[in-house]
């Protein structure tokens, strides 16, 4: 789906696409693309500066501190003619390193939501 409809969908779903705050969070969304798809495929995760360029920000309001950038990026597309890049897919190159992307480009995606412990 495009970056968007895959939030809309995860927010049906009472989630959000997921956010990444250390190497481990990372590895672990690798683990489960890679559990479900036999592949490291480009992914669509929550990270976005579409609101404001170079502020990113994770869909579900978390802090956005961890970053895994490709080198080289984000881009914004190096000036290609679809425009600037806004919307962050992980599993990208060699590295499967983390890249922005245009929003509208349709790719598979992670939702992550909460799961409360806490008591009644
Ligand atoms: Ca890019």
């Amino acid at each position: 789906m495009t970056w968007a409809s895959a939030q809309k969908n995860c927010v049906s779903l009472q989630a959000s696409l997921a956010s990444v705050h250390n190497i481990d969070e990372y590895h672990e969304i690798q683990r489960l693309i890679m559990a479900t798809s036999k592949e490291h495929k480009r992914t669509w995760i929550g990270g976005s500066d579409a609101q404001e360029e170079g502020t990113w920000l994770w869909s579900d309001g978390s802090p956005f501190h961890y970053t895994n950038w490709c080198a080289g990026e984000p881009n914004n597309g190096a000036s290609h003619p679809r425009g600037i890049q806004h919307c962050l897919q992980m599993n990208d190159k060699a590295e499967k390193c983390c890249d922005d992307l245009w929003c509208n480009n349709a790719l598979p995606f992670v939702c992550a939501k909460k799961i409360c412990s806490c008591a009644p």
